[in-house]
């Protein structure tokens, strides 16, 4: 086995693991947190440059990062001061599911591509509990998606994710390079005009962020 065998081992992807029924459903959640935990437009730590994509959150945590407090983990938005909305139910069913992970996962950072939005090639370093994987669903416009190696720089492969795929990210291949490319405009109809103006892709990303206590014994 290569050195890049073992990296990707934990990386699997779920081909149209929600159907379109069920990911209207899952548009759905997001757009019944619009009024409480809306999408805002994070800013880089220091240089205060926005990101090109805007987030909300579900869980018990989600993920921010502005000018003056860097990348971390809060429990309520940063602008409106509500807690961020419980995960939707068929988030936590693909968890249990697929994450091989003995606590529930306390973050699901939402991530809203516009047509000319992407995502530069970085680590997530933020979650304590590095053994969980990430599992990414992606919901809208297809993209095409990088990972790359432990380090900057290197082989890297691309593939094109399409509406209801599930990316699984476990095992060694949590701690790759990755970024989003470019998204395809036009390539869906999932987003709808009204909440979502502009369409795009949105991206949701299930983690586990603290490490959990250890188990009573019985
Ligand atoms: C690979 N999001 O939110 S999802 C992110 O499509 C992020 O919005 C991209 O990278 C998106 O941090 C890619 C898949 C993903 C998420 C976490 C990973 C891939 C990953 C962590 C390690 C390796
Ligand atoms: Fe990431």
């Amino acid at each position: 086995m290569t050195n890049r065998d073992e990296m990707i081992a934990g990386f699997r992807v779920l081909p149209g693991y929600f159907d379109r029924e069920a990911q209207a459903q899952l548009l759905a959640h997001v757009r019944n947190v619009q009024a409480m935990t809306p999408f805002w437009r994070p800013t880089m730590p220091r240089t205060g440059k926005p990101l090109s994509v805007k987030m909300t959150n579900f869980g018990s945590l989600g993920w921010m990062t502005d000018k003056a407090g860097g990348y971390r983990y809060v429990t309520h938005h940063p602008e409106t001061g509500a807690p961020w909305q419980v995960i939707p139910e068929p988030l936590m069913a693909l968890w249990e599911a697929h994450a091989d992970y003995p606590a529930v996962p306390e973050a699901c950072l939402v991530n809203w591509y516009a047509p000319d939005s992407r995502m530069g090639m970085h680590v997530d370093w933020d979650e304590a509990a590095t053994d969980a994987a990430v599992i990414s669903v992606s919901l809208g416009d297809k993209a095409r998606f990088r990972l790359g190696n432990h380090t900057r720089g290197g082989t890297t492969q691309s593939m094109i994710l399409s509406s209801g795929d599930v990316v699984v990210l476990g095992g060694a291949s949590r701690r790759c390079y990755h970024g989003v490319d470019r998204i395809y405009p036009g390539t869906s109809t999932l987003l709808d005009e009204t909440s979502f103006p502009g369409g795009g892709r949105i991206n949701l990303t299930l983690r586990r962020v603290t490490i959990p206590s250890a188990p009573k014994p019985c």
